[in-house]
Parts: C-alpha cells; structure tokens; sequence
C-alpha cells in the first residue's frame, strides 16, 4: 500500500512504537530551536539533565520574543542564552536578527529532517516539507540531549488544493479557509498533509503561511510536499545543496480528506477572539478601524513586506489608524531597506519596528481601549494584545494594507489593479548574526543575572489527593489566559516564583493568591483546554503554586504534554454531563491514585461538599503515567540515568 508523505518520514525516525494511530511513538529529532521566552527555561532543563554537549545535527537558540529591555531582566536572559548556547555547542541567532521560525526557513530548514522547537508555530517548518512540531521546553532540552520526541501516532489529513490563488487573494486566506472548516480544535491528535495540484502555485514562504497557523488548528504539526519550488527557494537562499524531493505515493491513503479550490477563495478575516471566528472581508467591510499590525512569524517574508510596501507607494496611511510594520528577519529588512521598499513605507506613515515577535505577544503596540485592531498574525485570543477590551481580527497582509489605506476593513480588491511581486532569484546572505558555539567549551562561563531563578522541582505524586477545586472554566481556554505573556509578564520567565503570580491573572486575580494560601488545589475545564502556545509555564507556574490535577472535557497536545512533564495529572470526565456537578470551593479528595493509575483503572473524585462522586478518566501512556508518578520529566529522566 502506498505511503503518504508524513508516514514516510516519520518512518525513517521511529525509534519506538509501530505507525497506528493513537498509539504511542518515539521519533529521533535531527534540529531544535529555542526562543528566548522558552530557551531560558530550556536550557537550565538541559544543564539539569547534565549533559555536556547537545546531540542533535543543529540546535539553534533565537533571540525574538523578548527585546524590548525595558529593565535588566531581558538583557540578563540574552546573555545567560549567548553563553549558555556557545558553551553547550548551539548555534545562537542574535537579538535583531529575526523571528525563529521566519530565519529557520530561510538558512536552516531541509526537506524530510524533523525539527522540536520550544514554540508551537515550529510547524512553519513544513512549508519547507520537514517535520516541525512544537513542544514544551523540556522536551526539547530531552532531544538536544539525543532523547527520542514521543507522540501518539497522529492522524493524516490530506488538504488537497486545486486551482490557483486570484489577485489580492494570499496564503493567509488558504489557512483561514482551513481554520473556518476544520476549527481550532479539528487537528488535535492530526497532522494536515497538502497535496494536489494547486500546491504548484504556492511558494515555500507562502507555504509557511499555512503551515505556521496550522498551529491554530491544534494540529501536531502541518507539511508541504518537497518541490521544484522548495529547490528554486533554497537555490535563492544558497542551500540547494540540502534539497531533495518528498512527496507521497501516487496511491497514498489519508485517514480524512478536505478540498479547497484556490481560484475560489476571497479575502478572509477571523474575528476576536479566536482564529476560527473566520468571515470574507467583505461581509464586514466598512467598519472603522484605529489599529493595522503587519509582521509577525506567520505573514513577515520578503514577498508580504513587498507587497505591502507597493500598496503604501506614493500614498499615505488613514489619520485615524496607527500602522505598525515588523519584517521577520534581518534578509528581509536588509533587501527592503536597499531596494527603498522601506522608505515607501516610512513616507506612507508606517510605524516600522524590529524584527521580532514585538505586538504579536504584547510587547509593545497595545491598541487604545476598545478599539479594533487588525493584524496580520496568527492569534487573537483575549487579552494577547496588551488591551483586554481591545478588539483583534486576523487577516492578510493585503486586507491589512488596504484597511490602512482606507481607515475601514476593507477587502484589498477594492486598491484596483493587483500587486504583484515576484519571489528573489537571490535573498541576500549573511549569517554574521548567527554565532557558532565555543571550540573551546571548557573555557565558556555562563552568564546567570538575578533574574535567573533555579528550576523549582515537584515532589513524587501522593496517593491521595485532597484539596479546594480552585477554578472552573469554559471551553477552549488558550494557554494565554493560563499564563499571559506581554510585556509585563514576560521578563520574568526565567523567574517561576514571581511570574507565578499571574497565572490565570485575566480570568480571576485572585487565583495565584488563593492556590498560595491554600497550598495548591484543583482546575476544573472544557473542550481543548490549553490551546495555543507551547510556553510550558503554563504547566510550571501552576504546579509551582501547587496545583495537582486538571480535569477537562478534552485536551491541547501540547499543554497536556506539558502538564505531564511537570507531575500535573490531566483527567477527563467519563460523563462530559459531570462537568455541571463541581463548583468552585467545592472541597474534594481522590483516593488509591498510584495503583489506579498502574492497573488503569479510572479514578473517582469524591465531593465531600456534596457528598457525590464524579468518575474521571486519563488518556495516559504507560510513559507518561510514570513520569507523573515520579513528579514529572526532569525526576523520571534522572531516575532512568
Ligand atoms: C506565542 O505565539 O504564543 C508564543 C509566545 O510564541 C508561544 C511561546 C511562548 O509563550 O513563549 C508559542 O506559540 O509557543
Ligand atoms: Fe512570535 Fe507571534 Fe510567532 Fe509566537 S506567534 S513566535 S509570538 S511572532
């Protein structure tokens, strides 16, 4: 029977387990990246973990998310990073350099390797048809130390795409096609293979588009076939020396199949807060905006900023909106800094900031309150932007522009006649900003500021579990409402006992402070609780605060993979009706946990409130039960040395 593209590479990586779906799966990790806001807590895993050089073919460690410094603790981070990476053989991307998964793509990425990155947008990856699968950091810490990634074998969806896009219609609209069809929570346990003709229209950046918001679908990770067009991108980039063609068999079966036609497509927009919310353009057209964000890891490459830049040419941005501009990486700066696409956009008005992650995590550019902001990024969710009462909508960079231009949503056609940007035969190289680590890694100090916290550790799981259900929340809670980010917040992510304290801060203030004073308790979820980002804080801060077990209708891969890494027991309703029994302040108590667990046999909750008993079950591999036994990863990797 023929192969499909994912089973093939993931094949050539199996380390454990056999290919069936659901089953668990251990593949061998060739890269890893790191960010900043991740790599930190990454890496003082790796030092626990005591191993004297990474493992991997390449691991490179990116400086993006954190760069406003606006006091010591983000320029303490960079430093630890700088000499944590030369010392323990990384490659370390410096600050101004770009957004990770953008530079990935362009000077590192190769067709049928696998990537672990601590970022869930890693899948940006599969435009250049690799693996890339976003993790918690310690996970990545295990790979670069040679440890294999486990997974459930997911399932594979084929996106098959026919036609080819119409003018002013983007890579942005196929993925927000997708996001409308399949929802966020429609690729938990999948990967999306694209394939069909239309596939040949597509550039490996526009490809990385798609990919990079496959992420918003809770898909494991998304993939591009290996092409003319990945060789013809790598040629421009200097690499094609590490190109060869990936596809599937020509009778390759697929567990689900979803067609999209591209001629068909139009401008699409996703409406607050969820990037499924998604809508055409023109059904919303004419409402007045204050604020256009184009950049971010999704929508940043050579081609959006060109575009975008000859939309702007000659003319000037709305009075009423403020337009801010981040290009992804260096390349791309260098190249529209030179060909004076820049200077079209500074004269037009555009607000132009660093290459980095900047308004898309909330470092800087929160929009004025209860305002419309339209971005060209990849997330919406409440709050992410730095104003709670703000209102975010997702687009592509082409809705952005026009909507810039013209101060209300508008569908870009309405710019008359089309753009249209050709792909370099050449991007301009020079990877100076890209330090190679120490020959000599004895000699490397590394670098610890006082914001640099040592790794709190968990204590084994008890056998019985009592304690106050401390929050109850709704469906599809991001890992943004678990532990914001923004610029606040994130600085202190190398400091569990301080950014401890904002956990769940936008949904009620009072819960870090209540889990403290209680000695830790319970949180009670919907469906895909955790969606979104892979920040494993989201997991560590609460088992800091002592948090013990979450039970939820359903899961996100990664966060309940986090929750597992750090001894937090993920349960899940037998009767999802039982949800409505437990109130928060109810005072509960499981019994026999540790030989439940090993016998596999499903746990009960006792409401002694209420003098009821709520059934609750796990989706836990014999692996991952150990681990929370032993009070998570770094204990049970210990204990297997
Ligand atoms: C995000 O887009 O939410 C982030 C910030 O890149 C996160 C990582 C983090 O929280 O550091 C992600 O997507 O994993
Ligand atoms: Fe950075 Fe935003 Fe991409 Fe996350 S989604 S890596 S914050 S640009």
């Amino acid at each position: 029977m023929g192969k499909n593209l994912i089973q093939k590479i993931l094949e050539a990586h199996l380390v454990k387990g056999e290919l069936k779906t659901g089953e668990e799966i251990a593949i061998k990790i060739d890269q890893t990246l790191t960010q900043d806001a991740t790599g930190t807590m990454a890496y003082l895993q790796f030092e626990a973990l005591g191993i004297p050089r990474v493992k991997t073919e390449l691991s490179v460690s990116y400086i993006d998310h954190n760069t406003l410094q606006s006091g010591f603790e983000n320029a303490d981070d960079h430093q630890f990073l700088q000499s944590i990476a030369a010392k323990y053989g990384i490659y370390f991307s410096r600050p101004g350099n770009g957004i990770c998964h953008q530079v990935h793509l362009e000077r590192f990425g190769i067709p049928g390797k696998t990537l672990l990155g601590s970022d869930s947008h890693t899948p940006t990856g599969g435009g250049i048809g690799m693996i890339a699968i976003g993790a918690g950091g310690l996970d990545v810490a295990v790979a670069m130390g040679g440890g294999p990634f486990y997974l459930a074998t997911p399932k594979v969806v084929l996106v098959k795409l026919s036609g080819s896009l119409q003018p002013w219609v983007s890579a942005k609209d196929v993925i927000l096609e997708v996001l409308r069809i399949m929802s966020v929570k429609g690729g938990v346990g999948k990967i999306i293979e694209y394939g069909g003709e239309g596939v040949k229209c597509l550039t490996v950046p526009q490809r990385a588009t798609i990919t990079n918001m496959g992420a918003e679908l809770g898909a494991t990770t998304s993939i591009f076939p290996s092409d003319e067009n990945t060789l013809a991108f790598l040629k421009s980039q200097g690499r094609e020396n590490v190109w060869k063609p990936l596809g599937p068999d020509p009778d390759a079966t697929y567990d689900e199949v979803i067609e999209v036609d591209l001629s068909k497509l139009e401008s699409l927009i996703a409406q607050p807060h969820s990037p499924d919310k998604v809508v055409k353009v023109k059904e919303i057209a004419g409402t007045k905006v204050n604020q256009v964000a184009i950049g971010s890891c999704t929508n940043s490459s050579y081609v959006d900023m060109m575009t975008v830049a000859n939309a702007l040419k000659g003319k000037q941005i709305h009075p009423e909106v403020s337009l801010v501009i981040s290009p992804g990486s260096r390349q791309v700066l260098e190249m529209i800094a030179r060909n004076g696409a820049l200077a079209d956009m500074i004269s037009a008005g555009a607000r132009i900031l660093e290459t980095t992650c900047g308004p898309c995590i909330g470092m800087g550019q929160a929009p004025p309150s209860n305002s419309i902001s339209i971005r060209s990024f990849n997330r919406n969710f409440l709050g992410r932007s730095g104003t709670k009462s703000a209102s975010v909508y997702l687009a592509s960079p082409e809705v952005c522009v026009a909507t810039a231009l013209m101060g209300v949503m508008t569908d870009p056609r309405d710019l008359g006649k089309p753009i249209s940007v050709e792909m370099p035969e050449k991007f301009h190289i020079d990877d100076r900003m890209v330090l190679p680590p120490s020959s000599d890694p004895e000699s490397v100090e590394i670098i610890r500021g006082p914001n640099i916290k040592p790794l709190p550790i968990n204590r084994p799981l008890p056998d019985t579990l009592e304690g106050e259900l401390l929050l109850k929340v709704e469906d599809n809670i991001t890992t943004d409402h678990i532990m914001p980010a923004g610029a606040k917040i994130l600085p202190l992510r190398s400091n569990i006992p301080e950014i401890s304290k904002h956990v769940f801060e936008v949904v009620d203030e009072t819960f870090a402070p209540r889990a403290l004073e209680k000695g830790g308790g319970f949180i009670v979820g919907g469906e895909n609780y955790g969606q979104g980002s892979s920040r494993e804080h989201a997991a560590l801060a609460p088992m800091y605060l002592g948090i013990k077990w979450v039970l939820a209708k359903s899961f996100a891969r990664i966060h309940k993979a986090n929750l597992i890494n750090f001894g937090i027991l993920p349960l899940t309703f037998e009767n999802s009706a039982d949800y409505e029994k437990l109130s928060p302040n109810d005072h509960l108590r499981i019994k026999n946990i540790i030989s439940l667990l090993k016998e596999n046999k499903p746990l009960v909750i006792e409401n002694l409130n209420k003098n009821e008993k709520t059934i609750v079950t796990y989706d836990l591999s014999e692996r991952a039960k150990e681990i929370i036994i032993a009070g998570g990863l770094l204990n049970y990797t210990r204990e297997q040395q």
